[in-house]
């Protein structure tokens, strides 16, 4: 499959061009940045450029699934996705709900998905992911509230080759991306929980302004967390683990 790579040297972030230019786009379009002045996380939170070895981009996406099926779940097929590559490079990745991906316990990359809405009726989706393949340590200084990582620091290497990594993520993203907006989270059920962190440990999540407590015990096939807090099941549909 021949993409559309779409590569600008320089950008305030790759999910607002590709959201901002969403209509000029082909479905699978992709937009990657070396450098990204102003990247975004979920719920208005800052993703912190570490220098230009590190990976920014965002995909295009069109399906014609309504936004429900796939919305929820598809940065949780990403994360997958990328903790297959990861332990493909010998890692252990872990992933946090619903798509953090951490290498012992520090983020490694981050993801953000965002619908696009014209006149309240879907028109797709950007989905942004945020790897860091090429940093020094000195640079994690930069994220103040959280421990990072980084693919070279991991692997005890000077320098992760961007493009190599950049190819096996999108060949493995679309390899089995059309089978996933037909099955949705049931497809990626198995492998999610195999890397999950999470589960059968007592966490707190935080979903919008209410905290949780309680024990994770599974995940339904939509992708949403099973908490038990104190005999009281709840199944959470946003949020974060703290
Ligand atoms: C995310 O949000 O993790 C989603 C980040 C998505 C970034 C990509 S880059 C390409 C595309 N264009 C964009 O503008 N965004 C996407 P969230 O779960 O809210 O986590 C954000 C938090 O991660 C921050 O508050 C920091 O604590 C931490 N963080 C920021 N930069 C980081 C980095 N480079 N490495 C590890 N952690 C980081």
């Amino acid at each position: 499959m021949v993409l559309k790579i779409i590569h600008l040297d320089e950008i305030d972030s790759t999910n607002s061009y590709a959201k901002l230019n969403f209509d000029k786009f082909d479905d699978k379009t992709v937009v990657l940045a070396d450098i990204q002045t102003a990247g975004r996380g979920r719920y208005d939170r800052k993703w912190v450029d570490l220098g230009c070895g590190n990976l920014f981009l965002s995909i295009v996406l069109k399906p014609s699934n309504d936004l429900k099926q796939v919305y929820a779940c598809l940065p949780q097929y990403l994360a997958v996705v990328l903790s297959n590559i990861l332990r493909d490079y010998g890692l252990s990745p872990s992933i946090k709900w619903p798509n953090d991906v951490l290498v012992n316990d520090a983020k490694i990359a981050g993801i953000l998905c965002e619908s696009v809405m014209r006149k309240n009726i879907f028109q797709g989706l950007v989905l942004g992911i945020g790897v860091n393949l090429n940093a020094q340590k000195d640079d994690f200084a930069k994220i103040h509230d959280k421990t990072a990582t980084s693919l070279n620091i991991e692997l005890g290497c000077e320098y992760v080759d961007k493009q190599v990594f950049t190819e096996k993520l999108l060949s493995a993203f679309f390899e089995n991306y059309d089978e996933f907006l037909e099955k949705g989270f049931e497809f990626i059920k198995s492998k999610y929980i195999s890397h999950a962190s999470f589960l059968d440990k007592e966490i707190c999540v935080q979903s919008l302004n209410k905290k949780n407590k309680g024990i994770a015990k599974t995940l339904t096939d939509r992708g949403e967390l099973v908490l038990d807090s104190k005999g009281k099941i709840l199944v959470l549909t946003i949020g974060d683990i703290l």
